[in-house]
């Protein structure tokens, strides 16, 4: 008796604990994002802008050797590029501040080649500042560039390069132009260049040249909302191409490699093949982004007006980088004007159009959700957080339910050929595989998979479907789910 009254008082215990825990969050998953990893994901689209003397030149990389004069854009009009990039649908703007060619596009005391030098404003400009207060005017973030490789400097490959010029020009960038929302960290480094006459090769070891570990504390003092992105973070990684796509499985952790073992891996100096995937509970969160610029070069070159990027092209970028969780960064090159070709302009328009209505609404929204399991029977973890528009009010399942499903049953027959599904990151990547079935000819016919949800994940589909009921079955996870988002739209057919 006494016996039972023991196992009685424990199996009542076990219950208690069991519905203790229904009544909380599940414990997160593996690496987690920061606020600032949360803040720049939810931009998902922000442009780069370069515009150098380069452009001037008619060159993709300034050998640093052109003469000050040649930047003279006449009709240069911060407020215009903007107008283009809002029309896109974009959400901020990374200005290259100092490309390769070491050309300054600040009045800097780091070094005289910069543009004060040039006769745009009459010696007076700052084209960081009209960038910063255009992105401020209408309402965008705004980010910078510096390159480290410089092939003007004459001390590039010494440490005084670093420690007087690279370093101060960083602290000057960080301190006078405002909240930055990322700060952008180029790969390429060292070659041949002018390098203050020098005319030569040279080299230097990426692994040490430019103490990423203090640039990254110059970074987090001076700018701590700003996300970090270089080829390995530590924020957000490079995608590993340059033509805006990411992994079909893209994970948002992170672990880089070294191409060399026994050295450490930086900016410029990492196995780049695993970059489009990350490593399934990497280290660190550091989610990707996809660079890739609206014509085939990121400087204007006239002889590529007719090649800008079509809307459509745009659009089926958008699913392969902002559909698989990265974010989108495209490249946009103003003309020696100073000025956004037409064509530029004309595709960013089309483009934005068609993502505003493709996702305009949400079919899925007023639809009844039937869910297998819901945590702890729990109004807090209800699938009705998946259709309204909060990121982080998340369907959970119980800790031991894995692979639940829920259905959808919509208000009317419905079409749709996208499918958007988003965890609640707050709490880390979770789900590795789902799969949509859509009730057609009465039975459930599958539509569409997805593998790594994660923060963003859209499935495009090469149909229309039309239906009233719709399912998702969690297929792979290794814990219980935490999703945020289910959600149905369709292509405008015209
Ligand atoms: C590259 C650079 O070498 C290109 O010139 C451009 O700035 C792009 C965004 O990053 O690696």
């Amino acid at each position: 008796m006494q016996q039972f009254k023991q196992l009685l008082a424990g199996f009542i215990c076990m219950l208690f604990l069991q519905h203790l825990q229904a009544q909380n969050d599940p414990a997160p998953y593996g690496a987690i994002p920061t606020a600032r990893q949360l803040q720049w994901q939810e931009k998902e689209m922000y442009v780069i802008m370069h515009f150098t003397p380069t452009t001037f030149q008619n060159k993709e990389w300034g050998f640093g050797d052109a003469d000050p004069s040649i930047f003279n854009p006449t009709n240069f009009n911060a407020d215009k590029i903007f107008a283009a990039i809002k029309d896109g649908g974009f959400k901020g703007l990374t200005f290259v501040a100092k490309h390769h060619d070491g050309f300054a596009l600040w009045p800097t005391k780091t070094t005289p080649y910069n543009i004060s030098k040039s006769p745009f404003r009459n010696g007076k400009g700052d084209l960081v500042k009209e960038m910063m207060e255009g992105a401020k005017k209408s309402g965008l973030a705004f980010g910078i560039y510096c390159s480290p490789w410089d092939r003007n400097n004459p001390n590039y490959s010494k440490p005084a390069y670093v420690n007087e010029v690279y370093h101060p020009q960083l602290k000057e960038l960080y301190s006078n132009y405002g909240q930055l929302f990322t700060v952008f960290f180029d790969g390429a480094n060292g070659g041949d260049g002018y390098y203050g006459g020098a005319n030569e090769k040279r080299s230097i070891d990426a692994s040490d040249y430019y103490d990423f570990e203090k640039i990254w504390s110059i970074v987090r003092a001076k700018q701590p909302n700003a996300a970090i992105f270089s080829d390995i973070g530590p924020d957000v990684r490079w995608v590993g191409n340059e033509k805006g796509i990411a992994g079909k499985t893209s994970w948002a952790t992170f672990t880089p490699i070294s191409p060399v073992p026994g050295k450490k891996s930086s900016p410029g100096f990492v196995k780049e093949d695993i970059l489009p995937i990350g490593t399934r509970n990497g280290n660190a969160w550091v989610p990707a982004e996809c660079d890739v610029p609206l014509r085939p070069g990121w400087f204007y070159h006239a002889d590529q007006d007719e090649k800008v990027k079509s809307p459509e092209t745009l659009l089926a970028i958008y699913y392969v980088s902002v559909g698989r969780g990265a974010c989108l960064d495209l490249g946009i090159a103003p003309m020696p004007s100073g000025e956004l070709h037409p064509n530029d302009i004309n595709n960013l328009k089309i483009f934005g159009d068609l993502l505003k209505r493709t996702f305009a609404i949400n079919v899925a929204e007023n639809a009844s959700i039937t869910a297998s399991n819901i945590r702890g029977n729990n109004k807090k973890f209800s699938p009705k957080n998946l259709i309204d528009k909060d990121r982080y009010s998340y369907w959970a399942t119980d800790d031991s339910v894995t692979n639940p499903e829920l259905v959808l049953q919509l208000k009317t027959v419905s079409k749709f050929n996208v499918i958007r599904l988003r965890e609640n990151i707050k709490l880390g990547q979770r789900i590795e595989e789902v799969a949509v079935d859509a009730w057609l000819n009465n039975q459930w016919e599958e539509v569409g998979n997805a593998t790594s949800i994660g923060g963003n994940r859209l499935i495009r589909l090469t149909r229309y479907i039309n239906t009233d009921k719709v399912r998702l079955r969690i297929t792979k996870s290794p814990v219980s789910i935490a999703l945020s988002d289910f959600a149905l739209f369709a292509e405008p057919s015209n």
